[in-house]
């Protein structure tokens, strides 16, 4: 066909950190799986395990389930929040609480392929995840290789958390052929 010319924009790995301690969490992390892997803009939608994690933060609250998905995606860091957004608040999030407190669902962008993004509404790599052993354990299940733009690579990262932090991770639901796409 002359002259028409299809441009397609690049697809970019990304990782997303699902964390969860609220109404029944494990099925909430669960549904959240297969609400992002039925999301038009993700492809390639891959899980790693779900851990129970102690909570970081206030500690009178109950403990989290969290994972890390990895997907393909031609959609802007910006515009991959606002779809994770709509996500959380299509999963009763409510905002306004006390910081870092107890979540139905909450959804970060941990990375963007090599970008670095710095602005008010959105930082990445995930400003916290480097200290995060419930982000960086799923991290190396999904691509034990990683490098994190400005810090490094994941395996260094491991190395520097407490074993203690690592050791408090327990897997609830290992990888399986049902959530690895
Ligand atoms: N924002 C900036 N960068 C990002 C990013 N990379 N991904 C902004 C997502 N959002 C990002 O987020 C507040 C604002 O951060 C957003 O409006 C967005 O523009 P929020 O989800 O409304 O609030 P939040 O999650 O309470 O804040 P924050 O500081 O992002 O907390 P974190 O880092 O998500 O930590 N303990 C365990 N064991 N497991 C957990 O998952 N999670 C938290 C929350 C605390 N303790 C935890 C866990
Ligand atoms: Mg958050």
């Amino acid at each position: 066909m002359e002259g028409v010319f299809i441009v397609s924009a690049k697809l970019n790995t990304v990782y997303i950190g699902l964390g969860s301690n609220l109404q029944q969490p494990l099925q909430q992390v669960m549904r959240a799986v297969d609400a992002l892997r039925g999301t038009a803009d993700l492809n390639q939608v891959r899980c790693s395990s779900l851990y129970r994690s102690l909570p970081l933060g206030p500690q009178d609250q109950p403990d989290f389930i969290n994972a890390v998905v990895e997907a393909q995606t031609t959609l802007s860091p910006h515009a991959l929040l606002a779809v994770l957004q709509a996500l959380e608040n299509d999963f009763g999030r409510e905002r306004g609480g006390e910081r870092w407190g107890p979540r139905v669902l909450d959804l970060d962008v941990l990375l963007h392929a090599d970008t670095v993004i710095s602005s008010e509404a959105l930082v990445v790599p995930h400003p916290q995840l480097h200290r995060r052993a419930f982000v960086l354990r799923p991290l190396a299940e999904l691509d034990e290789n990683l490098s994190i733009p400005g810090l490094g690579s994941l395996q260094c990262l491991l190395s520097k958390l407490s074993p203690n932090d690592l050791a408090a991770l327990e897997i609830v639901q290992p990888c399986s052929t049902s959530l690895l796409s």
